[in-house]
C-alpha cells in the first residue's frame, strides 16, 4: 500500500513538471503576435487660403454694431485671412467692412441671421458700419498691424 502511493507521487511529479514545460512552450508564442499601432500625423498651417483666424461680428438688435476676437472688442488684429461671422439681429441694420483691399456688405439690411465670409486683412485701419445709420454713429473700427 505505501509503495504503489509512493510510486503514485513521482508519476503525479512527473505530470506536474511535464505540464509546467508545455505551459513554458506556450509562453513563447505570445511574443510573435505583437500589435502595431498607425500613428497619424496632421498637416497644420499648410495651406495658404485656409482661415488664420476668426472674427465675430453683431449688428443690432439696437443701434450698435461690433467686431469681437476672441469674445473680445477686436482693437488690433493681425494681418492675416480671417473668418468672418456676422450675426445680424435686426433687419433694419447691415454690416459693412471697408478697409485696405475689402468693401464687403456681409449683410442686407433686410436680412436676420448668421452669414460666414472671408476676409484678408492687411496693414491699415478698417472700418465696419451701419451704411443707413453710420451717420449717427453705428460705426467702429480696428486696426490691423
Ligand atoms: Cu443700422
Amino acid at each position: 500500500m505505501i509503495r504503489n502511493a509512493a510510486i503514485l507521487g513521482a508519476a503525479l511529479a512527473l505530470v506536474l513538471g511535464a505540464s509546467a514545460c508545455g505551459g513554458g512552450g506556450g509562453n513563447g508564442n505570445d511574443e510573435a503576435s505583437t500589435t502595431t499601432e498607425a500613428t497619424t500625423t496632421e498637416a497644420s498651417g499648410g495651406g495658404g487660403a485656409s482661415a488664420s483666424g476668426k472674427l465675430e461680428g453683431e449688428t443690432g438688435p439696437s443701434f450698435s454694431i461690433e467686431v469681437k476676437q476672441n469674445g473680445e472688442d477686436a482693437e488690433s488684429v493681425k494681418a492675416g485671412t480671417y473668418t468672418l461671422k456676422v450675426e445680424d439681429k435686426s433687419d433694419q441694420h447691415n454690416f459693412h467692412l471697408i478697409g485696405p483691399g475689402v468693401d464687403k456688405v456681409v449683410t442686407d439690411v433686410g436680412f436676420v441671421g448668421d452669414k460666414t465670409v472671408t476676409v484678408t486683412l492687411k496693414k491699415g485701419t478698417y472700418t465696419y458700419q451701419c451704411d443707413p445709420h453710420a451717420s449717427s454713429g453705428m460705426k467702429g473700427t480696428f486696426e490691423v498691424t
